[in-house]
């Protein structure tokens, strides 16, 4: 009889897997072991429902410290006193989480197209956030592919959103999120600015931060902050009470405290002079990589990036996202398909591919081995 994998076998399959390949998928990093450690703790098995000071449960002295100091962490990282929430399991909920404490069904949002950059969960109609509310998509210049702040005004204008929505998962220009707060509050809207791409960037203060401005900043905790899967959720102080009772008991129960104790783990590490280091080599290593690829006549959306990511433009080469997924994962490069703006075909089968730098800079990739995975790069995809 064959043997099938136990489950821990095929985990430390896949840690070998990660190890063995270069990663330039965006949203993806390497987490310490200090996080792991606290991740995979006993605290997973402790129940909290509720907030620290008032829970359903017993034996919580240790987990309401443990939350306390992650909120305080949170503001230190973001250097903000805004309301902080860390209990949401993911982004997706931590964004239901404002439509559901601020909104009623039908209301009109508004959130930047999917295939312009933006996020399902910003109001794309296949999600409970398109069902529910009515979106009302907003677009990046056909020309320039940067954001085009005047259309987004005249449209807020028009629709009279009750909500907007800023922020982008493939979008490489830095945001001016104090404009799209300007925008929303004329038109009597709330701003809810999803920086889950670039919070780390916003943290060491190389992006503009949306903390002043915006109604509500959501970040998740895997991607630049180099955490456990997870949220938070941040909001001005007089929506507090509203956000708290929308994650618990709106949309969940009982908070993941081993996750939100490796957060905490995540933050004090942010917090560490070399965490701006290395979200500036994140960037450094974003903008040589698409210079290089430039250089071999390699199109790149809007020329090049601000941050840590950016988006090839396939159809000069003649293949799709899909094909060029393929053949980069052939020579152990893994980055995904992505569609770009104004695409003519199906996210199924888009046009270009997303690039990231996040991960590789976590590992000490060199300018050296940039140079030569930008060959690799363009010798499958020419
Ligand atoms: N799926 C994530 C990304 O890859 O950007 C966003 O949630």
């Amino acid at each position: 009889m064959s043997h099938k994998p136990t489950i821990s076998e095929l985990a430390a399959e896949e840690s070998r897997r990660q190890n063995s390949v270069i990663n330039l998928i965006a949203s993806e990093n390497f987490v310490s072991d200090e996080v792991k450690a606290v991740l995979g703790s006993d605290l997973t098995n402790k129940y909290a429902e509720g907030q620290p000071g008032w829970r359903y449960y017993g034996g919580v002295e240790i987990v309401d410290k443990i939350e306390n100091r992650v909120k305080e962490l949170a503001q230190k990282v973001f250097n903000t006193n805004y309301h902080v929430n860390v209990q949401p399991y993911s982004g997706s909920i931590a964004n239901l989480a404002v439509y559901f404490g601020f909104l009623q069904p039908h209301d009109p949002i508004m959130g930047l197209e999917l295939s312009h950059g933006g996020h399902l969960t910003h109001g794309h109609p296949v999600t409970i956030s398109g069902k529910l509310y009515d979106r009302y998509a907003y677009f990046v210049n056909q020309k320039t592919g940067l954001l085009d702040y005047d259309q987004l005004e005249s449209e807020a204008n028009e629709v009279r959103p009750k909500l907007i929505i800023s922020g982008a998962s493939a979008y490489s220009r830095e945001i001016d999120f104090k404009r799209i707060s300007e925008i929303a509050h004329t038109v009597g809207a709330l701003h809810l600015a999803d920086i889950s791409h670039i919070s780390g960037l916003i943290a060491t203060e190389l992006h503009q931060s949306p903390f002043g401005h915006a109604d509500f900043v959501m970040t998740t905790t895997h991607k630049i902050l180099r955490g456990p899967r997870g949220a938070i959720l941040f909001c001005k102080p007089e929506h507090a009470k509203k956000i708290d009772k929308a994650v618990f008991p709106g949309l969940q129960g009982g908070p993941h405290m081993n996750a939100i104790a490796a957060i905490g783990v995540a933050l004090e590490e942010a917090l560490l002079p070399a965490y701006k280091t290395y979200c500036q080599q994140v960037v450094a290593n974003a903008q040589m990589l698409a210079e290089l690829l430039t250089k071999k006549g390699i199109n790149i959306v809007t020329g090049g990036t601000d941050n840590h990511l950016f988006l090839v433009d396939l159809r000069p080469q003649g293949i799709t996202g899909a094909i060029a997924q393929q053949r980069l994962e052939e020579i152990g490069i893994i980055v995904n398909k992505n569609s770009i703006p104004y695409d003519d075909t199906p996210p199924q089968d888009p046009s270009g591919i997303r690039i990231g730098t996040c991960a590789i800079t976590t590992k000490g990739i060199t300018s050296q081995e940039l140079e030569k995975l930008a060959e690799k790069i363009v010798s499958v995809l020419a």
